[in-house]
């Protein structure tokens, strides 16, 4: 059994939460200053979270390892129809599902596959790969292939309704035809960052945690941005963009435009702001910044968010834009509760 005063820590609980409004018009209360845990604890990204973190926590608080809640979070993720994970998510323009995955440990311990079809848990073949294999990333159909011979069963080649029905709306509106040198149009144009209601385009799960013992671990799994040109890999499979960790320094993840993540290898770039002391939110926060300030004017029409533990324990966040959300499961939290990320605009 775990010591319930070994978890939460909160020292400024007196601080009047600030409420900020979340894309589907919810409000969530910003967490309180110096959101620390001294327990197991697992913080995921947006309020979907929610699934991972019911997940993993069974594995935290009986005393198991971080990794293995991680994947359960993300298999959790997976088996749940929605827009952005899993079998059932949006496609690419080309209408196939493809899934990019990654899952690491404290230890230094890696694996992902990306570009992968007809698999229903990524994350569970990331762990394969990491595990029973010389490298790190698999992708495509040599990927696939991997899954199957692990025993993974090959799903059959459909959308589900709901993203069929999305697929087709966006093809409409877009006017989409395969076009020569599409390379060269700016991304804006490339892939859609709001829906016309105004809803970002992305919902990753990216999931961190931290064990009873203190080892950190994390994954990420996603369908990646809905739409996107057929081979198009974000940051999410690729470690120190989408995903990092080092129970030295602390674990981070993202969500939002990849692209982005990837040109400032952003969860690297958050553990090692952390390594040098500072606090998540503010480590997050300088990562953003570099978002930010390498094309402002395009970054007002993005979004990307960082989510962080420290080795310490301390939790926090930062994004472009406000909406960002993220779930936190913890001894002082165990029913989850959904915190909104400060933001740069
Ligand atoms: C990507 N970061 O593929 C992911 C997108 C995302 O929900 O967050 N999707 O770039």
């Amino acid at each position: 059994m775990i010591d319930r005063r070994r978890f939460l820590k909160l020292p400024l609980l007196s601080v009047p939460a600030l409420f900020v409004r979340n894309v589907t018009g919810q409000s969530k209360p910003e967490p309180p200053q110096g959101l620390k845990v001294t327990g197991p604890v697992v913080v995921s990204t947006w309020d979907s979270g929610q699934t991972a973190n019911g997940a993993a926590w069974p594995v935290l608080s009986s005393g198991g390892r971080a990794l293995d809640a991680v994947e359960a979070a993300g298999r959790a993720s997976e088996a749940e129809p929605s827009c952005c994970v899993g079998l059932a998510a949006y496609p690419d323009r080309d209408g196939r599902v493809t899934l990019d995955s990654c899952i690491m440990d404290g230890n230094g311990d890696c694996g992902a596959v990306s570009f992968l079809e007809r698999i229903k848990h990524p994350v569970s073949v990331a762990r394969r790969v990491m595990e029973n294999t010389p490298h790190v990333l698999l992708s495509g159909e040599g990927a696939q292939q991997y899954a199957v011979a692990q025993g993974f069963p090959l799903e059959p080649a459909m959308l589900s309704p709901d993203s069929e029905k999305e697929w087709k709306k966006w093809l409409e509106k877009s006017k989409y035809k395969p076009e020569i040198n599409i390379e060269n149009r700016k991304i804006s144009q490339a892939a859609p960052y709001f829906f016309d209601d105004g809803t970002p385009n992305h919902d990753t799960m990216g999931t961190i945690a931290m064990d009873a013992k203190g080892r950190l671990a994390g994954m990420v799994t996603t369908s990646g941005m809905a739409f996107k040109m057929r081979g198009r890999v974000g940051d999410s499979p690729i470690i120190g963009a989408g995903l990092f960790v080092d129970n030295e320094a602390g674990a981070a993840t993202s969500s939002g435009v990849g692209e982005e993540v990837i040109r400032i290898c952003g969860t690297h770039t958050v553990v090692e702001q952390m390594r040098m002391g500072r606090s998540p939110e503010e480590a997050c926060r300088e990562a953003v910044r570099r978002v930010v300030k390498r094309d402002p004017v395009k970054a007002k029409e993005l979004q990307v968010g960082f989510v962080a533990i420290s080795a310490k324990g301390e939790i926090g966040a930062f994004a472009v834009q406000k909406g960002f959300t993220y779930s936190i499961t913890a001894g002082q939290f165990l029913k989850g509760r959904v915190f909104a990320a400060k933001s740069w605009f």
